[in-house]
């Protein structure tokens, strides 16, 4: 039997998605997306967070090269697009992932780690977009994702000139939100995950798909929804036993995080 190419482990409702090509530098092939599809469904139904990760040195190397080169423009239109259903999926799924990042995140790596909700870097990572180098273009919904994560001037640099941005320097651009020492990423985003995991649904469904959806509104839609999003969630009797919770002092106050 063929080696699988993605590792699933669900715990306490945590859900583990791991690329598992180290030989290849999860480089992403035809059979890695299809697993990566069948997991993020499988997880769609039993998960309440999740986190996708790469074993090995490196997060991912993005495309397979191998499989790409042969690609009649037909082929290579279907193959963006079957990439685009599972990074959707991803994004505006049931399902809040945490991406956990090391090593090289390039090309379609860096694209699967924009479609993801969070994303958690260690000092080894370095994110890249060679796809400027090897004459092609970011199929993986990266032009509509990256630009809203770094802006358009740095996408365009790093497709010009290839430029290659350090996990800290990348951190501080907005392409991670937490940056972790050397082989801490794992640890930190299950630990993200586990938080999420206990949010009430409701408020982790209008925060993955009301909230991208108003962002994007025009100003006076994503005020209504908002208000309409808002007082759906408040009226779940979750969010009502929270509150009272928080006034009988049975709950834990905001504090400071300590990283
Ligand atoms: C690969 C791939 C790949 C490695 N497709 N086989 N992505 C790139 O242009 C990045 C290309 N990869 C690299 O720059 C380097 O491999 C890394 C910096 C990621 C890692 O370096 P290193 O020294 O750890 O590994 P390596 O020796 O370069 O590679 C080990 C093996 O993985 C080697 O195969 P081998 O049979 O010779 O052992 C490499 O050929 C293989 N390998 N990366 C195929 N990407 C939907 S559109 C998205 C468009 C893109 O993603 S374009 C960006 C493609």
């Amino acid at each position: 039997m063929a080696k699988s190419n993605v590792t699933y482990a669900l715990e306490g409702g945590i859900v583990l998605i791991g690329l598992d090509r180290a030989e290849k530098r999860n480089a992403i092939s035809d059979a890695v997306i299809e697993e990566l599809r069948s997991a993020i469904e499988r997880a769609g139904k039993e998960a309440r967070a999740g986190v996708i990760f790469g074993h090995g040195d490196h997060f991912s190397a993005g495309l397979d090269l191998a499989e790409h080169v042969e690609r009649t423009p037909f082929e290579g239109v279907q193959h963006s697009r079957k990439w685009h259903g599972v990074f959707d999926t991803i994004e505006r799924g049931p399902v809040p992932y945490v991406a956990a990042l090391h090593g090289a995140v390039v090309g379609g790596g860096l694209e699967l780690a924009a479609s993801t909700h969070i994303r958690v870097a260690d000092e080894s990572a370095f994110f890249a977009l060679p796809e400027g180098q090897r004459g092609i273009f970011v199929g993986g919904g990266g032009s509509v994702r990256l630009p809203r994560l770094i802006g358009v001037s740095r996408m365009t640099d790093m497709m010009l000139t290839g430029r290659v941005y350090s996990a800290t320097e990348g951190s501080s651009y907005g392409f991670a939100q937490y940056l972790v020492e050397p082989g801490g990423s794992l640890a930190k985003a299950l630990e993200l995950a586990e938080r999420i995991a206990a949010n009430a649904p409701l408020t982790n469904f209008a925060v993955l798909q009301a909230l991208p959806m108003i962002a994007e509104a025009n100003p006076q839609t994503g005020l209504l929804m908002e208000s309409l999003m808002a007082t759906v969630a408040q009226s779940d009797k979750e969010a009502k036993r929270r509150i009272r919770q928080f006034l009988e002092h049975k709950t834990a106050k905001v504090k400071p995080d300590k990283t």
